[in-house]
């Protein structure tokens, strides 16, 4: 039989013959800059151009030339989202893990699952998968935070849910600063430590930058300088299960060495500014500025400013590791070539 004969043959019951594949493997994807102004700018206008009935589609998302399906890379998605004085987006929920970090503003809070988390600039709340969250501003000023949700690899599943409440508001049952009370370092002994999928939770600024302050002498990794992770307090695991939430902090003058590894991470600038050597590129950043560094691809961040530079990041690698897919390369020691 001839093979033509036989691929047409298959192709009509749905079938094909594997010598005509070529097994596929991973393409190195570029990284990509939003810079902030044209953001803001966007975000300012939305602010008056969209109801806040809209809620959670008040928000303005990264969309990489090089993701397809308009999202900022294949598994993490960052909005960035605006609630005026007096506004409320009402309470919903979704199977998409979500974290808030604040960029700019305070005098808001996220109720998630019956617990108010106040919003301050830097801080980061947690609205973990099917959680009921609902967002107010009580301020005089708009807030401005980023989103950070797994949004596109649970619609790479298939599997995403979403749902919103019949109530705007939902009760508040707890007192605020409740689950720090149960989940924190000083805790009552009972401790549900089911929640692996993450808890509500809300990291302040203060504690986060004190830590970072206190660490960044003696804790230098190579690769990222001061490096916090943001854990799930019931677990000390992962800030999720699908996402990792990090903040690091890079000194002046401070030069990471190169590494690549099958976890993909954005960015946010929160402080200062730098560069990061990412394959090809080099990408420029200052505050406010996001990007994403691809998998795989060798990069090194340095500050050779007087400021010390701050990153906020999310990255997929709790996915790389359950599924036994992580990996991860060092150079040896060597700054990466300019
Ligand atoms: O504020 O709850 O950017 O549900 C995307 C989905 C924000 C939110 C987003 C959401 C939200
Ligand atoms: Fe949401």
């Amino acid at each position: 039989m001839k093979l033509a004969e036989l691929d047409g043959q298959l192709a009509k019951n749905q079938l094909a013959g594997f010598w005509n594949t070529r097994v596929p493997s991973h393409s190195a994807e570029a990284p990509y800059l939003w810079k902030w102004e044209a953001l803001l700018d966007g975000l300012l206008k939305a602010s008056e151009t969209i109801g806040i009935e809209q809620a959670e589609r008040r928000a303005i998302r990264l969309v990489s030339p090089h993701v397809p399906n308009k999202s900022t890379s294949h598994t993490v998605q960052l909005t960035f989202s605006i609630v005026n004085p007096g506004e409320v987006a009402r309470a919903h929920r979704h199977n998409m893990a979500a974290i808030r970090f604040v960029v700019q503003g305070k005098g808001a809070y996220t109720a998630v699952q019956g617990e108010k988390f106040p919003m301050e600039e830097g801080d980061l709340v947690l609205t973990p998968n099917w959680t009921w969250h609902e967002h107010h501003n009580e301020s005089e000023d708009p807030i401005i935070w980023l989103d950070g949700l797994d949004g596109p690899l649970i619609q790479a599943l298939n599997v995403l849910f979403f749902e919103e409440s019949e109530k705007p508001e939902l009760p508040i049952t707890y007192a605020t600063g409740e689950s720090l009370s149960r989940l924190g370092f000083a805790r009552a002994p009972k401790l549900d430590n089911t929640q692996a999928r993450g808890v509500p939770f809300r990291y302040e600024w203060q504690d986060t930058y004190k830590t970072l302050k206190l660490l960044s002498r003696s804790e230098r990794d190579p690769y990222d300088g001061t490096l916090l992770r943001y854990i799930n307090p019931a677990t000390g695991g992962y800030t999720y299960p699908t996402m990792s939430c990090e903040i690091q902090l890079l000194e002046p003058k401070c030069v990471t060495n190169s590494h690549r590894h099958t976890s993909t991470t954005v960015y946010h600038v929160f402080k200062g500014r730098g560069r990061t050597a990412v394959g090809e590129s080099h990408l420029e950043w200052k505050k406010g500025d996001s990007f994403v560094i691809p998998l795989w691809q060798w990069h090194s961040h340095e500050n050779p400013f007087e400021e010390e530079a701050i990153l906020f990041s999310i990255n997929d690698r709790p996915v790389m590791e359950t599924l036994q897919l992580y990996r991860e390369e060092f150079s040896n020691g060597n700054k990466n070539a300019e």
